[in-house]
């Protein structure tokens, strides 16, 4: 075997390592093809008017989820936030997030047809990070799903960066509480944590401004799907290194004592204890998985 090979292998190697240390999360019916048994409608979603599940084109299985046509100022899509009665405390179908783990990536497929393009009330997914029912920060949909794809089923991926949803729970927290001041039930970081442990997944369309305004025809889609890219505690910005990167980050909730941004032990403060405990990272340089 000449060095070449030996280097492409090891390449592949490192490739697969990392695709498998991704943590799938629970997404329920992903690829739409079950009905819930009791109740009927598409099973682990609520089903907002004006989206509906189709056999007319599916990527995986026989079925696909339709959105649109809609109205002007109308948000059509489907929504993880809905009871699994299968399951003992009856916790909503939000996949599980882990508060220290990397950053969220969801990924659907979208199809329009060559003859039906959509104009204005583009297409995404919003993500939103709770804890039981609360919701502790948003992550809106780009909504720039348009046009049309000939026929052909098209990736979508949106990521939401850990570091960002850690500065969006501080900032509902402490500032401006978007959404309302929901985290005011203590002293600073106000009732934070315990800490978001889901995620509320919406993929659908939103026909106001941001959307492009009313839309047109349907935005076709299939096969939904959520991980958590690998990550270390300490690695605060979700590149699977801890580096200078991640200590800009630290120093600034380091500096100010009540601050729960780059918390490492759970106690809700970045302080001398987390400081040791990013050190010990730091040295390491690379998450160990
Ligand atoms: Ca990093
Ligand atoms: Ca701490």
């Amino acid at each position: 075997m000449n060095i070449g090979r030996w280097i492409a292998l090891g390449a592949l190697t490192i490739a697969g390592a990392s695709a498998l240390a991704q943590t799938p999360l629970p997404i329920t019916n992903g690829s739409f093809e079950n009905d819930d048994p009791i109740f009927g409608g598409l099973l682990g979603y609520n089903v907002l008017p004006g989206s509906d599940v189709s056999t007319d084109y599916h990527r995986t299985g026989d079925r696909c989820v339709m959105l649109g046509p809609g109205d002007l100022n109308n948000f059509i899509g489907i929504t993880t936030d809905t009871v699994n009665i299968y399951v003992t405390g009856r916790p909503y179908y939000d996949p599980s997030i882990d508060w220290y783990g990397g950053n969220i990536r969801a990924t659907m497929y979208y199809l329009i047809p060559a003859n039906a393009a959509v104009d204005g009330g583009g297409g995404g997914i919003r993500l939103d990070i709770k804890l039981f029912n609360q919701n502790y920060g948003s992550l809106d949909g780009r909504w720039d799903i348009q046009g049309n794809t000939a026929g052909q089923w098209v990736k979508y991926e949106v990521v939401w960066n850990k570091a960002d949803i850690k500065q969006k729970v501080w900032v509902n927290a402490t500032e401006n509480c978007e959404g309302g001041c929901f985290v005011n039930n203590g002293p600073p970081p106000y009732g934070v944590p315990p800490y978001p442990s889901r995620v509320k997944v919406t993929p659908g369309r939103w026909n106001g401004t941001s959307g492009g305004g009313a839309g047109s025809n349907i935005i076709y889609i299939d096969d939904l799907s959520v991980v958590q890219d690998p990550s270390c505690p300490a690695d605060l910005n979700g590149d699977d290194m801890v580096d200078d990167a991640d200590f800009s980050l630290f120093v600034v909730p380091y500096d100010n004592l009540v601050d729960f941004r780059a918390d490492l032990n759970g106690d809700g403060l970045t302080d001398d204890a987390d400081f040791s405990i990013f050190v010990v990272a730091y040295n390491d340089l690379l998450c160990p998985h």
